[in-house]
């Protein structure tokens, strides 16, 4: 069925790479149940966080932002199932660390809303269009998880 389809874009930003905190981020994706469908280590560049954060390119932190995103690797994945996008979004928290609960990625391991750690889709527009800027249609990996009865009923 699609909606055990629905994917979104997770990014482990490089503040949370130079922590090792990647294994942290993707076990709690794994353990909630979640398909991994793509995932690589790159360096981002200008033009594609240009467009990644096309929406915040006029505000004044957007500098701060890129040197901040452009300062070592970042992981860059792709996660799959039911309400993907909705409940990532939950799992990471609020966008300024200082006010995200605990138990959540941010309110875990972040303080700071300038380095949050990760990134994940906001709305599954947004998700499609993101998978689009940081993977060729060739890197998404199609495949069934052999306990897939046991995750959904
Ligand atoms: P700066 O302070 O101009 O040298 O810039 P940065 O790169 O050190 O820090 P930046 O641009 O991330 O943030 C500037 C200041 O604004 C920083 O002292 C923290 C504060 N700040 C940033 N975002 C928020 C926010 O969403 N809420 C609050 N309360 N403070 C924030
Ligand atoms: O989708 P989110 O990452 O939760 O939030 P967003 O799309 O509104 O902002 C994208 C990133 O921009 C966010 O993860 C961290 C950064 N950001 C947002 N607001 C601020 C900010 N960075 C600084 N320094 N100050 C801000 O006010």
């Amino acid at each position: 069925p699609p909606e055990l389809r629905e994917q979104t874009l997770v990014l482990v930003k490089p503040d949370a790479v130079q922590r090792r905190l990647v294994g942290d981020v993707i076990r709690r994706f794994e353990r909630r149940g979640f398909k991994l469908v793509a995932m690589k280590l790159l360096q981002a560049d200008r033009g594609l966080l240009d467009k990644h954060y096309q929406q915040l390119r006029q505000k004044p932190f957007y500098p701060a932002l890129l040197s901040y995103m452009t300062s070592g690797p970042l992981v860059a994945m792709v996660w799959e199932g039911y309400n993907v996008v909705r409940s990532s979004r939950a799992m990471v928290g609020d966008t300024n660390s200082a006010q995200a609960a605990a138990g959540t990625i941010r309110g875990d391991f972040s303080m700071h809303v300038s380095r949050n750690v990760v990134h994940a889709s906001d709305s599954v527009e947004t998700a499609l269009q993101e998978i689009g800027f940081w993977f060729q249609r060739d890197e998404l990996v199609a495949w069934e998880s052999s306990d897939r009865d046991y995750t959904y009923g």
